[in-house]
């Protein structure tokens, strides 16, 4: 029904699958047969599937897999979707049967597929396709239109949790930013917090979601919405989260208040970065860092006010995080931080292992996961605790109704962002000013082989080619406070070079010089 028409291989990467629109028809009718087997193998639990290609331009898109839990596919099924899609229309019968007996599907059960798309003009029909996909091995396909990524692994998780919230848009609404309204009544505005908050959607979905909560909001907060997809804005162009965390320049199509604060979406909404910009029309980027370490701040705080030291908390980071903000989760905040390799999944596991998790990619991807034993001990509180305890369990409580813990949440964030500014009655700068960011520069290099450089240790160091991490802790040795590090991206056909340094001329000489080795 939807025939292969290109021998251009594809791999379903750390985001599923991506690139051109026009490539993908095929590929998401057979991620639409393979959910069925996922589902099949899962005893019929839901499995999500999301049209997006995230940050990138309005030409790409893309597709990816969400697990019964609200998780990411399971890595191990990567390489399974992979040979799917590249198979030939001849051959996609067999292979189909093959994988089946792999995975032990019993075939004969109920299938259910939730399927979500971003705002490109090629996902509605690409979502068809997936639909499709899903009915032609007897799966039930549900279509949410166009939905956030996470509002759809939100949506797949409350399916087969019920305890977890209702599968719905509206269900997500209602726990989240209820959520937020609750914590709001029990807080009063103070200090230097203001309620007005500018929002760059990145002409993507997630402003046009905010758009709709913006008018539930009774004063809580005054959201000033820019680039929705009117007016001629372009999705993701010189706009959104990626745009301003790598170029650190401001996204066009806002209105710049010296001093107010924005926060910058990315185009599928799982992402968020704030940043003002100050008198001299300088930009002061608080990236996922930055919203790691307040989260893990005011969780802490809270955990010692209702007397639940006992659970242990923890952050996660990747090598993108910026030495200062490690340094300061260690030193100052005495909260123990692992580092490991770059993508989602890779931090969310990670985050599993503590009672309480908090992950956060500095490109502004992450949430906060809390364990059972964390809610009940919290619960617990709530009943038992003195009317001091009792009050910050509730806090907590709400704080942890208003996480999306299945996945990184652009909306959910900034609620959470925008809770803990309040409480602790503090402006941008307030916030800012808790430690100083190191300069920094990222770089791509176009190089033959990408996957010629192999690295170790959560992709800080190379492993080969041989003498390279040498030739790099020379140049690293030479600058004060530096550090950088190379790695083959896992989306792009290019290599990331990342530095940092004392003074921004120093990070940018180093990236450029660390380039130029691995040219
Ligand atoms: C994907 C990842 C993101 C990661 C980025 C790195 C998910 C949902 N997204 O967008 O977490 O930061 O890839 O890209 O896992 P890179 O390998 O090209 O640097
Ligand atoms: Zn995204």
């Amino acid at each position: 029904m939807h025939p292969k028409t290109t021998d251009v291989f594809i791999q379903y990467g750390t985001a599923g699958f991506r690139t051109k629109a026009n490539l993908l028809e095929h590929v998401v009718y057979r991620m639409g047969l393979l959910a069925v087997i996922r589902s099949r193998v899962k005893n019929g639990r839901t499995i999500g599937m999301m049209i997006t290609a995230s940050h990138n331009l309005e030409p790409d898109n893309g597709v990816k897999l969400i697990d019964p839990d609200g998780e990411m596919l399971e890595q191990s099924w990567e390489e399974i979707a992979t040979r799917m899609a590249n198979v030939s229309d001849n051959d996609l019968e067999s292979i189909t049967g093959q994988i089946i007996k792999e995975v032990n599907a019993d075939m004969s059960l109920k299938a259910s597929v939730y399927i979500g798309m971003d705002t490109r003009y090629t996902s509605p029909r690409l979502a068809a396709a997936a639909a499709n996909g899903v009915i032609a091995l007897k799966g039930t396909p549900k279509e949410f239109g166009i939905v956030t990524t996470p509002i759809l692994h939100f949506c797949v998780k409350c399916r087969n949790d019920n305890t977890y919230g209702a599968p719905s848009e509206e269900g997500y609404y209602e726990k989240i930013v209820g959520s937020f309204k609750r914590i709001r009544q029990k807080l009063s505005v103070s200090g230097a917090y203001n309620t007005t908050l500018y929002v760059d959607g990145a002409n993507g979905v997630g402003g046009k979601k905010l758009n709709i909560i913006k008018k539930t909001l009774d004063g809580e907060l005054d959201l000033m919405l820019f680039n929705l997809g009117g007016n001629g804005g372009k999705l993701n162009l010189n706009c959104g989260a990626d745009y301003v965390k790598v170029s650190q320049r401001v996204p066009v199509g806002v209105e710049h208040v010296p001093y107010q604060r924005v926060a910058s979406l990315d185009g599928d909404g799982d992402r968020i970065v704030y940043y003002y910009v100050d008198n001299d029309e300088k930009m002061h980027l608080l990236d996922g860092d930055r919203i790691a370490t307040l989260l893990a701040s005011y969780i802490t705080e809270l955990l010692g006010t209702c007397g639940a030291d006992q659970l242990k908390l923890g952050l996660v980071q990747t090598a993108y995080a910026n030495g200062a903000s490690t340094k300061y989760i260690t030193e100052e905040l005495k909260i123990p931080v692992s580092c490991v390799k770059t993508g989602v999944k890779n931090l969310h596991h990670e985050a599993l292992k503590y009672d309480i998790g908090i992950y956060f990619e500095a490109n502004g991807h992450g949430t906060v996961v809390y364990s059972r034993e964390a809610k009940n001990t919290l619960k617990k509180i709530d009943e038992d605790g003195d009317a001091e305890q009792r009050k910050s369990a509730q806090i907590l409580l709400d704080f942890i109704d208003m996480t999306n813990e299945t996945v990184g949440d652009a909306i959910s964030d900034l609620f959470l962002v925008e809770t803990v500014l309040c409480a602790r009655g503090l402006d941008i700068t307030g916030w800012e000013n808790t430690y100083r960011d190191l300069p920094s520069r990222q770089l791509k290099v176009t190089v033959q082989d990408r996957n010629a450089i192999q690295t170790t240790d959560a992709e800080r160091r190379c492993i080969s080619p041989e003498g390279l991490q040498e030739r790099i802790d020379e140049i690293v040795s030479e600058v004060n406070s530096g550090r950088a590090f190379v790695r083959p991206s896992g989306t792009e056909d290019i290599v990331r070079v990342y530095a940092e340094g004392d003074t921004q001329e120093s990070a940018d000489k180093l990236a450029e010089d660390v380039a130029q080795v691995v040219r």
